[in-house]
């Protein structure tokens, strides 16, 4: 489960911070508290970080521009879109199909990383 994972825990309370809103707004939406997974992709520096993502299936992403230009998130498979984020705008995308998922960033599409959803 990412949300034990200690490393990720270690990352700093803004982070946290975030992660306890993404799970306050699951409780919220979801009935179930077994879907109850979230992770972050941050782009700063015209970089996704981290690059490659892995989570469990049902598991929300959530993409924060970090850099003062805006980005935006492509699927290279059509699963999802974003409109161009603004510097702190984020864009979530819950992951509900095991399978690995490519994106890139449609304003520089040399940006590129990938997401991958494990059963
Ligand atoms: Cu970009």
């Amino acid at each position: 489960m990412q949300k034990l994972n200690p490393a990720r825990r270690a990352r700093g309370w803004r982070e946290s911070g975030v992660a306890l809103l993404s799970a306050a707004c699951l409780a919220t939406l979801s009935a179930s508290p077994l879907a109850a997974a979230e992770a972050e992709v941050n782009i700063d520096n015209f970089a996704f970080a981290p690059a490659e993502l892995t989570v469990k299936v049902g598991a929300t992403v959530t993409f924060r521009n970090r850099d003062d230009i805006p980005h935006s998130v492509v699927s290279s498979n059509q699963s999802f879109h974003s409109s161009a984020l603004d510097t702190d705008e984020t864009f979530s995308f819950a992951f509900e199909k095991p399978g690995t998922y490519e994106y890139f960033c449609g304003l520089h599409p040399k940006m590129t990383g990938k997401i991958i959803v494990a059963p």
